[in-house]
């Protein structure tokens, strides 16, 4: 049977997720590297949405929301647990995928917003990591005392956000969150799920 396709954007933090758990999991893979500003026709007939991840499985289902990508690969292999406390979970998606990824667009690309102040949108954004800082807390993740859906679901976005200023991230008062991101990017799968690959070639000899 034919391997399933991923179409992913390397610094996409939805396609860093998936792949996080498609890596757990040992999904067997076709990687097809895109550039969102030229989406392959390939990808668009399988999701006419046009965002990364999209998962093109060997019957031909096709799951294009990075949750569903993350909850069909543990659904099939689940090594590390991740699926454990998925209800909570859930609630710290909710909030990582509203309120928050709205801050960080707005505090990281101000320019594509008129009338904002990418100030307040930080702020935001700090007050939600606070909250993930308390509750990380002494157990070093966000849920329990080991990696769940919560914690891969959402690093990838903070990622993002403590890059936007890295000098000011460094400075808030988040110890517990600066150590609990940096060991998800120091991790061995992050390292791997971030190796660069070329740009899937679609002008039809990769057919
Ligand atoms: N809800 C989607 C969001 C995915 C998403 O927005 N991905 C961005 C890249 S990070 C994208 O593909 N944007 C389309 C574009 O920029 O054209 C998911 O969770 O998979």
């Amino acid at each position: 049977m034919s391997p399933a396709i991923l179409y992913s954007f390397r610094r996409c933090p939805y396609a860093m997720r998936a792949r996080m758990a498609l890596d757990v999991a040992e999904i067997e893979l076709e990687h097809r590297e895109i550039l969102l500003k030229d989406k392959p026709p390939k990808m668009l007939e399988a999701s006419p949405k046009g965002t990364v991840p999209v998962l093109v499985l060997s019957d031909g289902n096709v799951v294009d929301e990075s949750l569903d990508v993350m909850l069909w690969a543990l659904g099939r292999h689940d090594p590390e647990h991740w699926l454990a406390r998925s209800e909570a979970a859930f609630t710290l998606i909710e909030r990582n995928d509203g309120p928050f990824k709205h801050a960080l667009d707005r505090y990281k690309y101000p320019n594509r917003y008129d009338g904002i102040d990418p100030a307040e949108h930080r702020e935001i954004g700090l007050s939600i990591l606070k909250d993930m800082n308390a509750q990380i807390g002494a157990t070093g993740y966000l849920l329990g005392d080991q990696d769940s859906l919560a914690d891969i679901a959402t690093f990838p976005f903070v990622r993002q956000f403590a890059h936007t200023d890295r000098a000011w991230f460094d400075q808030q008062n988040l110890p517990n969150l600066h150590i609990w991101l940096d060991q998800h990017l120091n991790s061995p799968r992050f390292t791997r799920i971030m190796r660069k690959h070329p740009l899937w070639d679609y002008s039809g000899r990769s057919e």
